[in-house]
């Protein structure tokens, strides 16, 4: 079964302007447990002492996922992760000629010494602990670069091998850069040498295809896959987690473990305290997504919702709904008015009509109507014309 880390805490607060206090920073990681999310990846102790404290909680708050931390290739940093108390370990370095010549000035054979030196010292450290090792950038660098980094990460004591698409350059159904070919070929190149990590994937969505890119590893075999919430991240973040794990599900029914009734909760709770606000359009948990509104599909829905909808919103603790505007018809009205308790009402075609056209004229000022605050008003004042007339 795959297992998803969710880099929120991480990633997510790598995106301009976001900050969680560790108070926040625990109730996100509740909530990621609730859900059944694997691994929670809280942050850089290194960035700032209170960093380090949102993990020590974190990890003390006796959560079933795993907690992580992240951290340069660097001892003195590993050192500082090692004292949060974490289940997991990601270290990171990038092995392609450009980063190694022009960001580093170190060697490869510099680099992977550096590498063993600080994977062997974690695992010395902490027998049981997880430990990951990202080649950074690893779809723009030589795989053959990454496999020998890989290969001595993993004989110095990595559990985990990831591929980072850092900067969302992959692309599905493209010889050379889909993630899927660095998957196989990572995979199979270290099993030759005996070596079986798990594999995760950190796909960036520079390009719009983090969450094809994710399905695209998955296909080809990956373990782990990154998240954040709302694809929170550096630039354009990375793969949004309601998105893939609800397609996740789609694409193999085994995979329905998560408690996807939490989502929305987690997202309203992420979205309040980043400031980023959750997009209408959101597939899941958006306020349009399960909002039916052109004439068409709303009397379409009042048959039959599937008429309109490829996924169950019971699922995620949603209930559809319809929106009034200038697209409605008739059979918007009809249910609207169930909705406020009318329905005695619907027969009446001289009524619903002049309150169609009225929902109309209001819809021109461009503010969406209540249905629930509105539709009274507008059904009294459509119904005392009625009378005068
Ligand atoms: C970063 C880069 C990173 C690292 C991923 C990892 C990336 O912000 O440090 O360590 O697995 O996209 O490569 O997020
Ligand atoms: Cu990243």
């Amino acid at each position: 079964m795959i297992q998803i880390l969710d880099s929120t805490l991480r990633e997510g607060e790598q995106a301009p302007g976001v900050y969680f206090s560790p108070t926040i920073k625990l109730a996100i990681a509740q909530l990621l447990d609730r859900i059944g999310i694997d691994i929670i990846e809280v942050g850089n102790p290194a960035v700032d002492p209170e960093i380090a404290l949102a993990i020590t909680n974190i990890a003390k708050a006796g959560l079933k996922a795993k907690i992580g931390a992240h951290s340069l290739c660097r001892l003195k940093d590993v050192q500082k992760a090692l004292d949060c108390d974490i289940d997991f370990l990601g270290v990171f370095l990038g092995i392609s000629q450009k980063r190694l010549e022009q960001d580093y000035a170190i060697s490869l054979g510099t680099a992977i010494e550096r590498i063993v030196e600080v994977i062997s010292y974690a695992r010395s450290q902490q027998p049981d602990l997880i430990i990951r090792y990202t080649p950074e950038d690893t779809v723009r660098s030589p795989i053959e670069n990454a496999i020998a980094a890989a290969s001595a990460a993993v004989q110095a004591g990595a559990n985990i091998i990831s591929i980072a698409d850092t900067t969302g350059y992959a692309t599905p159904f493209h010889p050379q850069r889909c993630i899927a070919r660095y998957v196989t070929t990572i995979k199979e190149a270290l099993a030759a040498r005996h070596l079986y990590p798990k594999i995760e994937v950190h796909c960036h969505n520079d390009r719009g295809l983090a969450l094809a890119n994710g399905l695209d590893a998955y296909h080809a075999g990956a373990d782990i896959i990154d998240v954040s919430v709302m694809g929170i991240g550096e630039r354009a973040g990375i793969i949004d987690i309601g998105t893939i794990l609800a397609n996740l599900i789609e694409i193999n029914p085994e995979e329905k473990h998560w408690q996807l009734e939490h989502l929305k909760e987690l997202y309203c709770l992420v979205s309040q305290h980043s400031h980023i606000p959750i997009s209408p359009h959101h597939p899941l948990v958006g306020k349009n997504a399960f909002t039916h509104y052109a004439g068409v599909h709303v009397s379409a829905i009042a048959k039959d919702e599937s008429l309109y909808q490829s996924l169950d919103p019971k699922n995620l603790g949603i209930k559809s709904d319809i929106a009034l505007g200038m697209q409605s018809g008739i059979s918007a009205i009809s249910l609207a008015l169930k909705q406020i308790d009318r329905e005695e009402l619907i027969g009446d075609r001289d009524l619903v009509a002049k309150i169609l056209k009225e929902i109309k004229e209001i819809s021109k000022r461009g503010t969406p109507i209540n249905i629930e605050r509105e539709l009274p008003l507008i059904v009294e004042s459509c119904s005392s014309i009625n009378q005068s007339i």
